[in-house]
């Protein structure tokens, strides 16, 4: 019905929906950002449409999407996951200019995007919520009061919160005015309401949601569970379903109350319905309105195209299938593989991928926008691909990852693929005994001791994934740096052998190291090795920092200033810690390129500066 959808998205989900077109005979309408004109969305895509604005701007930008929508001529929009996807208002845009929205109603979208609201939505409905309130509480003596009815632990929650901000644990009376504002504080400034309530807080719990699926006849099927315990900091670093170890009634349960929940909703198209998971109790957490990162290792494991059933459900069509008719096939893994450095607390790592090779293998799917070449771009999330393999058990999805983990070649930037294989390996994984701290908790705390084990898997993935070369300082040396490895094959008696060198250098041409210097590190461009791309090594240790003409420190993406650690005029070392800035989350400690004197500081703590932004200036 519908012949031509525009995707309101960009990376691997937007080439996810662009394909799903292909296979429907739909044409496909892409958006891009100025740093996405290259994007294998728009390549792929019938046709591409320019956003103007800031990178991330533009795609959040109703009217323009709106209007682009209108000169292509489309009939339905599918805004993907992120940016827009969960945003009622531009549902309702879409509504208004005659676009069908490829997701639910916005009344609905709406509902789910409180949290007060879903909970009481869920209670109603019969389905198992966090003990707790539903109404808003404003003072400590209230929390008190609760606390002697459910015990402590508790945790306050901001109403319009979500994905871990506006959260506080609070273990004591002592404690609660603290947490109390904390959260209220919180809420205020990243939702723009200060209104917290109370659940009991649970001890790492595991997190299992069900994947759902609702059509405009008022049909609700499930398609099963995703076991989603595995993250940092709630960012999910692998899902698998089914969840290993589940008890079968809890199970059953669990499913029966998502499918009750979605129907008390006459929720329309995919959603997903978050769960935690203590002991033999279960409790709703939150609803996402949206296709979700993880929806592959679904469609692996139930054969249906979760894409495209958002499509047909858009266009008026009743479920093809009935509950009875979908069973759970095997097992499903998915990696989601980020340009993030799992030695340096998953800092993000931006930057050019100068090698990018997906595995062929049988019963492994690579969903991905990534290619050789593609740059890495700080202000988008550094998912650069999902790798998801399937297998009849448990043990054979694992094995399959694994293999697939180790043909996939990534280089140019770090990955979190070492921290993948090094989960796979350990046993706690193995016997399936995930929950929400694990990563956190126990797998980290023991990376240092893991990590060695996984570093030559930097031979054919990730460039920077063995641990950091320290630079060699020697008495009035110049500093010498180890240079990304490169990839040659050696034929020895016989024998191939696939070697990765990398060259230790030394800083001598001091001229070229000023004009060609990439950071406050120092970094000359290679002497001898070919020019263009991949030809200089990138700091590894301090990504926040950009080609500065001799003695700049300068912003390498929009971030804020946190603290400035010298003074006008104070003499520096090259190498000493100039600022502390922060961007994507993650701090990071700005150097000084050369030794000297500071000649100027241009920003001050607190200040948000764009990428490139000017900071700081040594002179001799
Ligand atoms: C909780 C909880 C324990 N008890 N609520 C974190 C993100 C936010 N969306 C809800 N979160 C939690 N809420 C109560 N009453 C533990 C978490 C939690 C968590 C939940 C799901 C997935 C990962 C998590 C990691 C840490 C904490």
């Amino acid at each position: 019905m519908f012949k031509k959808i525009l995707i309101a998205n960009r990376g691997e989900i937007a080439v996810r929906v662009i394909l799903a077109c292909r296979e429907l005979d739909i044409a496909s309408v892409a958006v891009y950002s100025d740093p996405d004109k290259d994007a294998r969305h728009v390549r792929l895509a019938d046709e591409a449409w320019h956003l103007s604005g800031q990178p991330v701007q533009a795609y959040l930008d109703i009217n323009q999407i709106i209007e682009v929508a209108k000169q292509a001529g489309v009939d339905a929009i599918h805004p993907g996951y992120g940016f827009l996807s969960e945003n009622s208002n531009f549902a309702r845009a879409c509504a208004a200019n005659g676009f069908k929205f490829i997701g639910p109603s916005p009344d609905v979208m709406q509902k789910m995007g409180s949290k007060v609201e879903s909970r009481r939505a869920m209670a109603e409905a019969g389905v198992p919520v966090v003990p707790g309130t539903t109404d808003p509480v404003t003072t400590a003596a209230e929390v008190k009061e609760l606390a002697t009815k459910y015990g402590y632990p508790l945790a306050i929650k901001a109403s319009a919160g979500g994905g871990g901000r506006g959260m506080r644990v609070v273990r004591r009376d002592e404690d609660v005015e603290n947490a109390l504002s904390g959260a209220q504080r919180e809420g205020a400034s990243y939702f723009g309401s200060n209104e917290v309530y109370i659940e009991k807080y649970l001890d790492k719990p595991r997190h299992i949601e069900v994947q759902v699926l609702g059509d405009e006849h008022g049909n609700v099927v499930h398609l099963f569970e995703r076991d989603c315990s595995s993250q940092r900091r709630h960012q999910k670093l692998l899902e698998e379903t089914p969840a290993a170890n589940l008890d079968s009634a809890l199970k059953a349960r669990l499913l029966e109350a998502a499918v009750k929940g979605t129907k008390a909703l006459r929720y329309t198209s995919a959603g997903t319905l978050e769960f935690m998971v203590a002991g033999d109790q279960f409790y709703f957490l939150e609803m996402n309105t949206r296709v979700q990162v993880e929806h592959p290792i679904t469609e692996m494991t139930t054969g249906v195209d979760i894409v495209k059933e958002q499509i047909a459900i858009a266009e008026g069509r009743p479920l093809s299938f009935k509950q009875d008719e979908i069973t759970q096939h095997g097992h499903a893994i998915e990696c989601r593989i980020n340009a993030e450095d799992p030695n340096k607390n998953f800092m993000p790592n931006p930057g050019e991928i100068t090698n990018y090779k997906e595995p062929s293998m049988p019963w492994v799917r690579v969903d991905s926008a990534c290619y050789s070449g593609y740059k890495v771009m700080p202000f988008y999330d550094s998912l650069l691909c999902k790798l998801v393999a399937w297998g009849r058990t448990r043990k054979e999805a694992i094995d399959r990852t694994r293999a697939a983990l180790k043909n996939l070649k990534i280089e140019g930037v770090s990955t979190t693929i070492p921290f993948h294989l090094a989960m796979l390996d350990d046993p706690a994984f193995e016997a399936g005994r995930v929950d929400t701290g694990y990563v956190e908790n126990d797998l980290m705390k023991r990376w240092k001791g893991i990590v060695s084990r996984y570093a030559g898997v930097a031979t054919t993935s990730g460039a920077k994934n063995a641990p950091e070369p320290t630079p060699e300082l020697k008495n009035g040396d110049a500093p010498r740096r180890r240079t990304e490895p490169r990839s040659f094959e050696v034929e020895v008696n016989r024998r191939l052998y696939q070697v990765s060198v990398s060259e230790l250098v030394q800083e001598h041409a001091r001229e070229q190291v000023s004009r060609t210097s990439l950071s406050g590190q120092n970094q000359p461009r290679l002497p001898g090795s070919p020019g263009g791309r991949g030809a200089a090594a990138r700091p590894a240790s301090a990504p926040h920092t950009v080609a500065g003409g001799p003695g700049e420190i300068r912003a390498a993406m929009n971030g804020v200033v946190k603290q400035i650690l010298v003074s006008v005029g104070a003499k520096v070392d090259p190498g000493q810690r100039i600022i502390i800035f922060e961007a994507m989350k993650m701090e990071s400690e700005l150097v000084a390129p050369k030794g000297g004197t500071i000649s100027g500081i241009m920003v001050k703590a607190g200040d948000t500066v764009e990428t490139d932004a000017l900071l700081a200036t040594i002179s001799d």
